[in-house]
């Protein structure tokens, strides 16, 4: 496994530890030691090709994969939006991560971008949106990551369970899980069986402690957690997704003990 930080713009979305200008992030990150990042990006195209590149390869860093919420929470479209102008936007602008992803040979986190299910059949339109997302992610070659997500955000893909139920349905080795510790600590009976269940269907993992601060804030067991995703096989990125204290240097250095900790 790998260590890895996310590296955000300014949005509204908080778990983000490191926000800023990438120019000034990347740099950052990479003094600290991180080999890995998971990026979250505005836009695609905030950055050309080549500079992202550039910046990432001067920076000896790679992206363990891109998030994709960034459409949900500030441009109003989602995969059950109502207004199917909207909702072909969202799967459009997931497309265009898709093809970034493609390039930087990562992976798609699928999280926020799902929306809220409000009536009948909109699971059904949901999971329509995810596949034609799917069909364009297996001719890029790339993996959607599938992000069970806790009921207090959202109504869709809840648990591990929910997520496998959806990996089953569509059937294509394009489509895995990204788990994430808090969630699992607010909606799954045990985190550890939930870990084992989801087993080799895991591409990507969010390491934050149960109240969404730097591990050791709160009261998850990680080393139990870790000995866990050992054993499924999984030998991905562990990435650290969560609320900023109010000093960064603090959360920075909270992180960097952790991994530390952990043999990092
Ligand atoms: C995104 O990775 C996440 O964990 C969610 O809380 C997004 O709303
Ligand atoms: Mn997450």
């Amino acid at each position: 496994m790998q260590k890895c930080i996310v590296v955000g713009e300014e949005t509204k979305f908080g778990p983000i530890p490191i926000k800023g200008d990438l120019n000034d992030t990347l740099p950052y990150v990479s003094k600290l030691g991180y080999k890995y990042i998971e990026l979250n990006l505005r836009s695609p195209f905030t950055l050309s090709m080549q500079e992202l590149k550039n910046l990432l390869s001067d920076n000896d860093l790679k992206v363990a994969a891109l998030s994709s919420g960034y459409p949900y929470f500030h441009e109003n479209v989602s995969f059950t939006s109502k207004d199917s102008i909207q909702r072909k936007k969202a799967i459009h602008r997931i497309n265009e991560y898709i093809n970034l992803a493609s390039l930087l040979e990562t992976q798609v986190i699928i999280g926020s971008i799902r929306g809220t299910a409000v009536e009948e059949g909109d699971y059904e339109v949901f999971i329509d949106s995810l596949q034609q997302c799917l069909w364009h992610a297996e001719k890029m070659g790339v993996v959607l990551a599938l992000e069970p997500i806790n009921r207090y955000e959202m109504n869709l893909v809840n648990t591990v369970d929910d997520g496998l139920k959806i990996i089953h349905l569509l059937n294509s080795d394009n489509l895995k899980l990204i788990l994430d510790t808090f969630h699992m600590n607010i909606e799954e009976k045990s985190i550890y069986d939930a870990i084992s269940t989801a087993g080799d269907a895991i591409s990507h993992f969010h390491v934050a402690d149960s109240n969404r601060k730097p591990m050791g804030c709160g009261h998850l067991d990680f080393t139990r957690i870790l000995e866990v995703l050992t054993s499924t096989g999984y030998n991905g990125a562990l990435s650290a997704e969560l609320l900023p204290l109010s000093d960064q240097e603090e959360t920075v250095k909270l992180i960097s003990a952790f991994f530390e900790g952990e043999g990092f």
